[in-house]
């Protein structure tokens, strides 16, 4: 082999090499979120209706999922995601399947996302008769009984919708909040308060984040290739 072939094959075998090491990497936002003000006092719920819910928390006083705070008073359930700024085409398919369970006659997670064409898989562990009442309207609205040996069901969005809520026809307090989505740019907080979005293209964006009692409130931001940027949320009570 010539010299100058050889030097230019080397040349081409490290550049390529570099090329693999060093992907483009996405843009990052994360953040916290936090509720500011005065507690109110939540009243316990009373699963006294159905004994078998009431054994599953075996004495333990169980609040409503509404307002649910970590030691510092963070907030959970807020549901961060890209409103708009995304560039107009499909996203890569969602990856495995979403759970929602009921667990001791509530709904776990109580907050999420989804993507369109996603299997939800719906679990009802409790040993008890639940009723899965999605009150979608861009999807078709859907009533499942679930009796205490239907342990499994599954279901696919295929529109996006926005936060419609889940509720059990036969346990009144039982509620959740789906919201499907056609990119995966979306996180709910913990009871840490934390979220985090990653892999996003270089871009400016509008990033809202969404509390069921708290209302929704929207940031800009303007994201370069492989940055992180923080977007914190407080959240206080309406005035009315
Ligand atoms: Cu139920």
């Amino acid at each position: 082999m010539k010299p100058k072939k050889q030097i230019f094959m080397v040349t081409t075998s490290i550049l390529a090499l570099v090329l693999v090491a060093w992907p483009v990497h996405g843009a990052t936002i994360k953040g916290l979120s936090k509720y500011e003000g005065e507690l109110p006092k939540l009243k316990p719920l009373t699963m006294s209706a159905d004994p078998i819910c009431e054994s599953h928390h075996h004495g333990k006083e169980v609040l409503p999922e509404v307002l649910v705070l970590g030691a510092n008073q963070e907030l959970a359930n807020v549901f961060v995601y890209v409103k708009s700024g995304l560039p107009a085409k499909d996203f890569p398919a969602p990856q495995g399947e979403v759970v929602i369970t009921q667990e001791g006659c509530q709904y776990k997670p109580h907050v999420l996302g989804v993507r369109t064409g996603q299997t939800v898989k719906i679990l009802n562990p409790d040993g008890t008769l639940h009723n899965v009442h999605g009150v979608s309207k861009k999807n078709p609205e859907f009533n499942l009984a679930m009796p205490k040996f239907r342990t499994e069901i599954t279901k696919v969005f295929d529109q996006e919708e926005f936060m419609f809520p889940l509720k059990c026809d036969v346990h009144p307090w039982m509620g959740a909040w789906i919201s499907v989505m056609k990119h995966p740019y979306f996180a709910t907080t913990g009871t840490d308060g934390l979220y985090q979005i990653a892999d996003l293209p270089a871009g400016t964006y509008e990033i809202e984040a969404w509390h069921e009692r708290m209302g929704a409130q929207t940031q800009t931001v303007t994201l370069a290739e492989g940055e992180t940027k923080e977007i914190n949320f407080n959240f206080s009570k309406p005035s009315k």
